[in-house]
């Protein structure tokens, strides 16, 4: 590819191109992808409204720059190597060719079952290849996908499926992840429940326990594409897009009540994933390059599909978790397949970190070259572990940061380019005009400051929208700050210039890196029969880097604690899903308000954190004392 950055020096430039010319810094990049029609205009864009307009009047298809174009001379190279979740079960293997045969004939299936080009369709399924199958055969006839994660809830997947009016789901009986069966399919038969736009339901075999197959509804995945066989449906045209089409929603938490569905369109987002992917990671063909994300989040969408299939990659799926069967899989993973690239998450490398180097060291992993990492702050100590351990100091770490909203990565090294800092996500891409901003939303310049993380310029990857509701996007992202994108996070810059981002400053957690928004768990929590109120804060936690902190007060405050304690985490499990389940519950008969009845989440935070001594002013409580008593049961 020739717009890959070689040097630092290329970076400079390139870098300065983007601020000086972007529509032409852009179009160069674009002009290596495939488009049925080029565009009629690069860039049209106002931050009032939202407007994000990139490569207007272009049409395309991404699945054609994901796979057709690489026929020619990748047909037989791997696109996809699947590895199962029991490793005694055979990997599977996909070239361009036949994952191009896969897609083609699912994008039929699709058709066939009555879906048409703009209908949404909602994904619940395993970390299998089908799912990826699942995805692209969407944009390849034009439906707009929406992949639910697997640890949400029914009552969560309905609430998405219902914003998105999804016309179909596709899932499977259930999934492996670890030493647990997920029964997927039982989970999507409860959603439905509450969904009626739900015409028809694709059920793939994988687990085989028992499910409820409901005629004129569900449909074996197996015999639907043998239908379309049948009929002779091989090929399937690749739908003609625009370039700011829909290509997919994805759900993300945010501060307020529920979650928005953040949409990413075509053209933009395709040349975001695709360049961002080979710069940032540098891959050479020939290179096998895992992402250890699930693809119901957004570093799978962009990271394990869209861009390395656009760069014509070796993409690594696997099915199952870091510990299963034992804290040495990825190790092994990456032997048995000489990894060269790695990319995972902060809270897996602390977890192998703490399971201690037994299980790292018979493994060889001299093949590895780069090594990422992303959702997350990560620590120094986790970086220098996975810095010495894995890399052997010979593998630049690239600390990524971006967000759901941003479709691609924004401040990240440049994998053995960039000089990499130990918690530093060091420098913005090119296209990227990162800017902090004081409380008043004044512009902080210089070096060695903090503030909040905005970015003052458009980059083809960014949101559109959130679905059905653009004002909410507005409101989100747009009116913090004049004339500024707001991320949510903190961010300091050192004397360098570079980035290191110090977590979010809004009312949103991350456990495990993964967003929660303490307003949605409160929610929950409220919902359990005998709770009056709740606050919900995020405290440091030695794995997860964030962990749930619940104070609760309840109605008939019980003698058994414990199990009023999992009753409310068993209520929280079933409206949102396991992965919001707090770690901690402390039952009080107050929260610190102020005279207008806000809670102060900030005395709440300290207290969660074990910061007792540094509450600061609480004169201005409407009833000072319930501090004390919060204090003193600290749990
Ligand atoms: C890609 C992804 C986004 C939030 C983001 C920030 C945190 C992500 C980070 C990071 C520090 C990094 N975050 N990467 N913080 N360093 N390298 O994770 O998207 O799930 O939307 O989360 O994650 O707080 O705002 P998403």
């Amino acid at each position: 590819m020739n717009f890959q950055i070689k040097s630092i020096e290329d970076y400079q430039l390139a870098y300065k191109k983007s601020v000086d010319e972007p529509e032409e810094f852009w179009a160069e990049i674009a002009s290596h992808f495939h488009w049925r029609k080029k565009w009629d205009k690069v860039l049209e864009w106002n931050f009032e409204e939202p407007k994000i307009e990139w490569f207007k009047g272009a049409k395309l298809n991404i699945t054609e720059n994901c796979l057709d174009r690489h026929l020619a001379d990748k047909a037989d190279q791997p696109a996809i190597i699947w590895e199962s979740n029991d490793p005694t079960e055979h990997h599977r293997v996909l070239t361009y060719k036949q994952l191009h045969q896969k897609v083609s004939l699912f994008a039929n299936v699709l058709k066939n079952n009555g879906v048409r080009k703009g209908d949404r369709v909602c994904i619940y399924m395993p970390m299998v290849p089908e799912l990826a199958v699942a995805v692209l055969a969407c944009a390849r006839m034009g439906a707009i996908h929406s992949v639910v994660f697997g640890g949400f809830s029914a009552q969560s997947i309905a609430d998405r499926i219902k914003d998105a009016q999804c016309e179909m789901v596709i899932t499977a009986d259930g999934g492996f992840r670890g030493a647990k069966d997920i029964p997927l399919k039982n989970v999507i038969d409860d959603a439905l429940v509450q969904c009626p736009s739900v015409k028809t339901v694709i059920v793939l075999t994988r687990t085989r326990t028992p499910i409820s197959m409901i005629k004129g509804r569900d449909v074996w995945w197996e015999d639907e594409i043998r239908k379309v066989e049948t009929l002779g449906l091989l090929e399937c045209e690749a739908e003609e897009m625009d370039a700011e089409d829909e290509l997919f929603i994805l759900y993300t938490s945010g501060s307020t009540g529920k979650p928005k569905g953040v949409v990413h369109t075509c053209g933009g987002y395709m040349v975001y994933a695709g360049y961002t992917f080979q710069n940032v990671f540098q891959y050479n063909p020939g290179d096998v390059y895992f992402c250890t994300a699930d693809i119901g989040w957004i570093t799978g969408h962009s990271y394990i599909i869209y861009g390395p299939l656009a760069m014509g990659a070796t993409t690594l799926m696997f099915e199952g978790v870091p510990t299963y069967p034992d804290a040495g899989r990825f190790w092994d993973i990456v032997d048995k397949y000489k990894v060269n690239t790695l990319y995972t998450a902060p809270t897996a490398i602390r977890s192998l970190m703490q399971s201690g180097l037994d299980f790292v060291k018979d493994k060889d992993l001299s093949s590895l070259k780069v090594l990422g990492s992303v959702g997350e702050p990560i620590n120094e100590e986790a970086w220098h572990w996975y810095d010495e351990n894995i890399g052997k100091k010979n593998c630049p770490i690239v600390d990524t940061w971006w967000q759901t909203e941003t479709g691609g990565i924004m401040i990240t090294p440049l994998a053995g380019i960039t000089k990499t800092k130990p918690s530093f996500a060091t420098l913005p891409l090119p296209g990227i005009q990162p800017v902090l901003v004081d409380e008043k939303g004044e512009e902080i310049l210089g070096n060695n400051v903090s503030g909040n993380l905005c970015i003052k310029f458009p980059w083809p990857g960014m949101i559109r929208t959130t679905y059905g509701d653009h004002e909410r996007c507005r409101q989100n992202y747009f009116a913090t700050y004049h004339n500024m994108y707001f991320t949510g996070d903190g961010c300091l810059r050192d004397e360098d210039g570079y980035y290191r981002i110090t977590g979010r400053v809004d009312d949103v957690i991350n456990v495990s890196g993964h967003r929660i928004g303490t307003a949605e768990v409160e929610n929950a929590i409220n919902m359990f029969s005998d709770v009056i109120e709740s606050a919900v804060v995020g405290y440091p936690h030695e794995i997860k880097g964030q962990g749930i902190y619940a104070f609760v007060i309840l109605n008939h405050p019980s003698d058994d604690e414990e199990l009023a304690r999992k009753d409310i985490a068993v209520t929280v499990s079933r409206i949102i899903g396991p992965i919001a389940r707090p770690d901690k519950i402390q039952f009080v008969t107050g929260l610190p308000k102020t005279r207008s009845g806000k809670i102060m989440r900030r005395i709440l935070r300290k207290i969660a954190e074990g910061d007792l001594e540094n509450l600061g002013d609480i004169s201005t409580l409407l009833d000072p004392s319930v501090v004390e008593q919060i204090k003193n049961e600290k749990l």
